[in-house]
């Protein structure tokens, strides 16, 4: 009798070793502007090892994370075109096992950024249970260094600490907005993020609370390396700063309980597979 298919690795699958801690292509320091126009069928051009849907695994190594990159969404096409281009070539030289996902949040109702990044972690976990690493991104934030490794350690990570915005400084010491990261059991431990900031602000806040009072500490890059780009843009509609997020982020100790990726209720309208993402489009309700 033939030889029943193996799992053991043959011939044609060779082990490969496992990723460097400091990937040897990284470049440091990146031009990044947003002028020239991006058309898609350029970044794809440009990233032909990136997989549908916007997975990529190092040819070469094997990773010890497999990441998913969460971005909070709605109508910001433009600002997906270039952080696609900057952002794909970047991961690869890091040597990522890797997957992006855009949760665009349906319907013209009150934005909902943490809540939408609830919906990128459990979305991204059925597409594949092995995601062990959760990045949030805003469509909008640019590294400026690939020496920012985008995955995940021992405690929470801030990545955007240096925005051109703020000056190339960190606004106030409990700041982690932007981009940030957590691994899967880091994410469990503060029961993710709040499901109840409508609107714009206060819900970095209150996940930076949610870390402290789970007895975290926030990780970051050097400074010189943790700076971003930010594409400029007008207040969108739809996302008016949240008059309740000064009350809201004193109550969290008692809200985190309830409130978290154990009781967010979505209904995913929409999957699909992108050549270098993967969108899903969600009603996520409104603000009560
Ligand atoms: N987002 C969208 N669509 C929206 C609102 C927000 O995709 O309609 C996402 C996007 O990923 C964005 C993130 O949510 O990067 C954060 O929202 P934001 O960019 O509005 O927040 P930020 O603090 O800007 O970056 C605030 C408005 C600044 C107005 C300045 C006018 N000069």
């Amino acid at each position: 009798l033939p030889e029943a298919p193996s799992a053991r690795p043959g011939p044609t699958a060779p082990v490969l070793p496992p990723c460097p801690d400091s990937p040897p292509g990284l470049v440091g320091r990146l031009l990044i502007e947003f002028t020239s126009p991006m058309p898609l069928e350029r970044v794809q051009r440009e990233n032909p090892g990136v997989l549908l849907g916007g997975r990529y695994t190092p040819p070469d190594c094997t990773p010890a994370q497999t990441v998913a990159v969460i971005i909070p969404f709605r109508h910001r096409e433009h600002h997906l075109r270039y952080w696609l281009h900057y952002l794909h070539p970047i991961l690869r030289r890091q040597r990522l096992r890797y997957g992006v996902y855009v949760i665009n949040q349906h319907g013209e109702d009150t934005f909902n950024r943490a809540k939408l990044l609830n919906v990128g972690f459990l979305e991204a976990l059925k597409e594949d249970a092995a995601y062990s690493c959760f990045i949030f991104s805003d469509v909008d934030l640019v590294p400026m260094d690939d020496r920012n490794l985008y995955r995940c350690g021992d405690q929470p990570r801030h990545f955007a600490i240096a925005m051109d915005k703020f000056g190339f400084r960190l606004p106030y010491a409990g700041y982690f907005g932007g981009v940030s990261g957590l691994n899967k059991s880091q994410f469990l431990r503060i029961n993710g993020f709040p499901n109840e900031y409508w609107g714009w602000g206060g819900e970095d806040d209150d996940i930076f609370n949610r870390i402290s009072l789970a007895g975290m500490k926030i990780s970051r890059p050097d400074i010189r390396i943790g700076r971003y780009r930010m594409i400029k843009h007008d207040r969108d509609k739809h996302n008016e700063p949240n008059p309740q997020r000064f009350t809201k982020i004193q109550n969290t100790k008692l809200t985190m309980k309830r409130d978290g990726i154990g009781s967010v209720r979505y209904q995913v309208l929409d999957v699909s597979r992108q050549p270098l993402f993967t969108n899903i489009t969600v009603d996520i309700g409104r603000p009560p």
